[in-house]
């Protein structure tokens, strides 16, 4: 960071009494940590973090379903900022789980005493901004009112649950519950005849989980999914060591490569290498397990002939996998290319179906009509359930921000600015907004990139822009319209680059929320590349935003 590391803490936030901040940072997962973090003890800002949860965690605070786990590899889903942190931390599993997860999140939060600047159980319920005072008024749903100088949205991409409206949901007699807002005491699926609507990445992790206490699980799949086995196990104390003796130089990778993974994308042509090496290669990846495979060659998610090997791969595995042939059919039946929607990674997905008591039932041939007193009736068939599960993903990326009701400059609803889908500049900021940065906002990386990664990036820019700010005497920021459209266009150009609007039921392009507009939300142009921009457009003194005070 190019800002001040001395920590100084600040006493303004320190006493109870106090309703004006420096800053507020709403939530207090990954990014919320790291920004109180940065600008209390590096700034020496009054900071207050608002959270809903009654703890830290964010995502993981509320996805606590069966069979959760991360797609990134513990060693590369942590901060990297501290290298005592780095040095302290030792994680057990492949992939953690939400437990370790929390763990590291109470971990960080009490050794950088971050919890005292924290308010739990206190949700947003508005956020105005005041243009004659400068200052950001934000209500919260216990009636507080508190203000700022700076609002910093840390409210996570995938936050806001995506419950379907299908009719009859008050009528079921059994329990149902959706994976991100899962209870804490869990639920016990034993004896119980269970329906799962979705096959994204969480309810190819929850099913087979389910499938081993359920008496039965039915499968409601809309739209056939990739999966690549995860490979999850405990990790080598050579590993481990591995991982201490290197952290310089696996950070490194992870911070030049496109999505901010700890390995890099092979530089070889799926077109290009003969059948006969290309599939050992594959094989070799399948076994490897992870996002991995999708780094196997370098065309997979620019070129469709490239693609197809990878899908036609897949397609045979799961048929060499599922012994039913008509299930493995429409397990297979993709309607996108492989990784262009984000890719599940699993542990005996496929498998599961070779249970006496699963069944998958294909709801995009005959859709899921109502839910009744008894069960899910599709157009050809009533199911009769205990418990239904509704994996069906979140109004993700601006969701949470848009249920905020946040207000800028005269009273604009951020609702209304991006009633077309979102627009700002640089994924950080939106016209008419000022002084409200948004982390891992659309038009960001973030849920292309290992998301730590994505978020150490984010939350060091805004503290060195706050620090640029008060080191110039400058009070207010926010976006030029014509770098916020110049923007947009480079997020569009960047996703045309590659397959990713290919898949049309994507949540990357909103086509999961009923009504929502159709924009690709998330920057493709790579994560490097876009940590130069930014790094970029600072060196040249915010090239693109207005400052005034
Ligand atoms: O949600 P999703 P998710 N009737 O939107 C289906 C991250 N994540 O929670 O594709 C029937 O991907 C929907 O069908 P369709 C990761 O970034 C990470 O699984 O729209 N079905 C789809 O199958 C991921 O991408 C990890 O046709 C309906 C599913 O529900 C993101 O979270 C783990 C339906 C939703 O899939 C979201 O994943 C878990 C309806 N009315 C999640 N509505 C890891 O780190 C929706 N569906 C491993």
């Amino acid at each position: 960071m190019a800002t001040t590391s001395t920590v100084k803490e600040a006493s303004k936030s320190d006493s109870p009494q106090a309703r004006s901040f420096d800053a507020l940072v709403v939530g207090a997962g990954f990014s919320g940590l790291y920004q109180l973090l940065c600008l209390r003890d590096r700034l020496g800002l009054s900071v207050q973090v608002l959270e809903a949860g009654g703890g830290v965690g964010g995502t993981w605070y509320w996805n606590r379903y069966p069979g959760a786990r991360c797609d990134s590899e513990s060693h590369s889903y942590c901060y990297s900022f501290s290298d005592e942190l780095t040095k302290e931390w030792e994680w057990s599993e492949r992939y953690p789980g939400p437990p370790e997860i929390l763990r590291y999140l109470n971990y960080v939060a009490d050794r950088f005493d971050l919890k005292r600047n924290i308010r739990f159980n206190t949700r947003v319920s508005s956020a105005h901004y005041d243009e004659a005072a400068n200052l950001w008024r934000v209500n919260t749903d216990a009636g507080e009112a508190l203000t700022a100088q700076f609002l910093i949205t840390a409210v996570g991409c995938l936050s806001s649950a995506n419950i379907p409206n299908i009719s009859g949901i008050d009528t079921f007699n059994g329990r149902w519950y959706h994976t991100g807002e899962w209870p804490h005491e869990g639920v016990d699926f034993s004896g119980k005849r269970v329906g799962l609507i979705g096959t994204g990445s969480t309810g190819i992790q929850a099913a087979p989980v389910i499938a081993e206490t359920a008496a039965h699980l039915t499968v409601f799949q809309r739209t056939a999914n990739y999966s690549v086995p995860a490979r999850n196990a405990p990790l080598t104390p050579e590993f481990k060591r591995y991982v201490k003796e290197n952290a310089a130089e696996i950070r490194q990778v992870m911070q030049s490569t496109v999505n901010g993974h700890p390995f890099t994308i092979a530089d070889r042509s799926a077109l290009e290498t003969p059948p006969e090496e290309r599939q050992a290669i594959y094989e070799a990846a399948w076994e490897i397990g992870s996002l991995r495979f999708r780094a196997a060659f370098r065309d997979l998610l620019t070129d469709k002939a490239a693609n197809d090997t990878a899908a036609d791969f897949i397609r045979a595995k799961i048929r060499e996998i599922v012994k039913d042939p008509a299930t493995a059919a429409k397990l297979s039946d993709f309607d996108h290319p492989y990784a262009a929607k984000r890719p599940p990674i699993d542990t005996d997905y496929f498998e599961t179906f070779n249970r006496d008591n699963v069944k998958l039932v294909d709801v995009r041939a005959a859709p899921i009509e109502e839910i009744t007193p008894q069960g899910i009736r599709t157009r050809d068939a009533e199911y009769p359930l205990d418990i239904i599960v509704f994996a069906t993903g979140f109004d993700g990326m601006t969701g949470s921000l848009l249920r905020m009701d946040i207000r800028g400059r005269d009273g604009l609803p951020l609702t209304k600015a991006w009633a077309a889908g979102p627009r700002n500049y640089l994924g950080l900021q939106v016209a008419g907004f000022p002084n409200l940065f948004t982390v891992t906002g659309p038009g960001s990386p973030s849920v292309l990139c290992n998301m730590p990664v994505a978020i150490e990036q984010h939350v060091e820019w805004i503290t060195d822009c706050i620090a640029y700010m008060r080191e110039h005497g400058l009070t207010r920021i926010e976006p030029k319209n014509e770098a916020v459209d110049a923007w947009v266009a480079e997020v569009n150009v960047a996703a045309e680059a590659t397959l990713l609007p290919l898949a049309k039921h994507s949540w990357y392009l909103g086509a999961n929320v009923p009504g929502k507009p159709r924009v690709f939300m998330p920057y493709a142009g790579g994560m490097a590349h876009y940590r130069k921009i930014c790094a970029d457009v600072a060196t040249k003194d915010y090239e693109g935003f207005t400052f005034s005070g």
